[in-house]
């Protein structure tokens, strides 16, 4: 069990906090000062590995190391931005990290109308209303901006929303193919120093799962996976699998993917979400009953196949008034809760087996 957290003065949560957390051994960070693209210096990933492992985590996954829009749309500047890619790799294989998360979206990462709808029990929690995505997705970056408050937001960088008209007609010659062949140019040239150093790269699906904006999303599906898994077939090219962003689409059969995948799933994230039948949905509580989510049946996927990755409580509400302070979708409680409910389903599912044999 993992946790992500955004470092000292980028977090309302400390390292303390989460030692307190039974089970959580292994802290999933960044370094969210840069923009992709940018050189990670040696000294900055030393230190912030270092000062994880003085609080006895380990600091064995990053998320993410963006990619440059450059490289998505395929432009020739593409190769220096990968060269800088590669560098990140080998200085992080430096220092023990085994999985780098990272996304291939279009643009935006992931993508909400409402960062703190209001839930029936009086928390509050991300909500996806279909109706309410504008047709300008400068309102929304303004929005989620906005919400984000004090604290850096990955994929809504202020840097690159200032220049979304440019953003969006570099893409416009972007379709599914043209966005697939890109990425299998970049995954020919990381994957080979990957399997080199050790270092399992594993995308993250695009959340929602569907296109927005008029923008290619190729990551939404058990077909998207199955094309993306052939790029390069090595088990380096692997998946963060992640049951929020995949599950707004009830077709997505989750316990399924993991059975189809579970070899190439190198990082678990598992969040519940409520989809409405308009289309709407909201995030909610870990708890299976909560949501379309059915966390015990997807743990118990994981637990046939002897599941070795990383797991972490990916978003959860937010609680007892902590929204005036947390980032959004990544406060403490109810991630808390949520990584002990699955610590507890993990365990019986462990007892159960060392009964039966
Ligand atoms: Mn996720």
């Amino acid at each position: 069990m993992t946790w992500r957290w955004y470092g000292d003065n980028n977090d309302s949560i400390t390292l303390d906090h989460i030692r307190q957390i039974p089970g959580v051994e292994g802290i999933v960070w960044s370094l969210h000062d840069k923009l992709a693209g940018e050189i990670w210096e040696e000294e900055r990933i030393k230190s912030e590995v270092e000062l994880i492992k003085s609080k006895g985590f380990n600091a064995d996954v990053v998320e993410s190391v963006n990619v440059h829009d450059d490289i998505k749309i395929g432009l020739a500047s593409r190769d220096h931005y990968i060269d800088v890619y590669i560098d990140t790799i080998r200085k992080l294989a430096k220092y023990g990290v085994k999985v780098i998360c990272y996304n291939f979206m279009p643009v935006f990462d992931w993508t909400r109308t409402d960062l703190y709808r209001q839930l029936p029990d009086g928390s509050n929690a991300l909500f996806y209303e279909k109706d309410a995505i504008v047709t300008d997705p400068k309102e929304m970056a303004a929005k989620i901006l906005k919400g984000a408050g004090k604290f850096t937001m990955p994929g809504w960088e202020p840097e690159r929303m200032a220049k979304l008209d440019e953003l969006f007609d570099a893409y416009k010659t972007v379709d599914d193919q043209v966005l697939t062949d890109n990425l299998k140019y970049f995954l020919e040239r990381i994957i080979p120093v990957c399997e080199e150093v050790d270092v399992k790269m594993a995308i993250h699906p695009d959340d929602p799962p569907w296109p927005i904006f008029g923008l290619p999303r190729i990551i939404r599906s058990k077909d998207h996976i199955v094309n993306f898994l052939n790029l390069v077939d090595s088990p380096y090219n692997g998946l963060t699998l992640c049951t929020g962003s995949l599950g707004p689409n009830l077709k997505n059969d989750l316990p399924d993917m993991i059975h189809s995948f579970a070899d190439r799933i190198h990082f678990a994230h598992i969040r519940n979400v409520k989809v409405y039948d308009n289309g709407d949905f909201s995030e909610v509580s870990h708890r299976g009953k909560d949501g379309n989510v059915d966390v015990y049946e997807v743990l118990k996927a994981y637990h046939q196949h002897d599941f070795k990755g990383y797991i972490r409580p990916d978003h959860g509400r937010h609680l007892w008034g902590e929204e005036k302070e947390c980032r959004p979708g990544y406060g403490l409680y109810d991630r808390a809760l949520g990584a002990m409910y699955m610590t507890g389903i993990i365990d019986s599912l462990d007892k159960r087996k060392a009964e039966q044999s």
